[in-house]
């Protein structure tokens, strides 16, 4: 459904409340992968446990409904390289243990390569038909795509950015979307990390500063925001 140009939503954030129109937002969800939320992928291979990922899954759930609601433009990236790996650097894979690094055999099929098992979308998170997905290379969503083409394309200005992991493949991506000139509203309870300090450094860093890099909101504001804009 398309939402009225002029319908703006105003929501309480930090470092100060942010007005966005849903006509020129997207919802950005990033990397909520198998092989980074389930056992056997990449998140393992790299030593995490991937079960502390869980809890995002769902306010990301209650989001993403209400922003297809809305008619919000929605936006989901996937990490993953070539099945030849000619699209990887020895450095990144090397910081997997022999056996287990991108490219080798797992139980959801060869470690963070597309196509594979792995590399799919959890099943809770599955793109609809008509949204958009990115397959990126590297943490950053900008890095070797189209994704700032495509935004642009459809004349977006504020993202909403959620998934994971927030200090790594969200930040990433969120401070090359401020330094693209686009306005950042980033959900807390809809990132994770595998380590609880580093996501509540990482969403700290994004309003401190007077918003250096965004707003810092939650899932409840931004669906009570856009079920009235629907
Ligand atoms: C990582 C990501 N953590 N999606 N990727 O390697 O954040």
């Amino acid at each position: 459904m398309a939402v009225p140009a002029s319908t703006t939503c105003t929501i309480a954030a930090n470092p100060q409340p942010i007005s966005f129109a849903p006509a020129t937002t997207a919802l950005v969800l990033i990397d909520m992968q198998r092989d980074f939320l389930e056992a056997g992928g990449f998140g393992e291979a790299l030593g995490n446990d991937v079960s502390v990922l869980r809890a995002c899954v769902e306010p990301c759930q209650q989001l993403l409904a209400a922003a297809r609601k809305a008619g919000l433009l929605v936006v989901h990236t996937r990490e993953g390289h070539r099945s030849d790996l000619s699209d990887v650097f020895a450095e990144k894979l090397q910081r997997c243990a022999p056996g287990r690094r991108i490219g080798d055999a797992g139980p959801m099929g060869r470690i963070l390569i597309r196509g594979e098992a792995g590399h799919d979308f959890i099943a809770e998170l599955q793109p609809a038909a008509g949204e958009i997905v990115i397959d990126k290379p590297g943490k950053g969503a900008f890095y070797s795509t189209d994704l700032d083409l495509v935004l642009r394309r459809h004349g977006i200005t504020t993202l909403i950015i959620g998934g994971v992991t927030t200090e790594v493949c969200v930040h990433s991506t969120l401070r090359e979307a401020n330094d693209r000139g686009y306005r950042n509203i980033v959900p807390a309870d809809c990132c994770g990390s595998y380590f609880p300090e580093f996501h509540a450094a990482a969403i700290a860093m994004v309003s401190a500063q007077g918003g250096i890099f965004g707003h810092v909101t939650d899932a409840a504001a931004l669906i009570s925001a856009l079920a009235i804009a629907a």
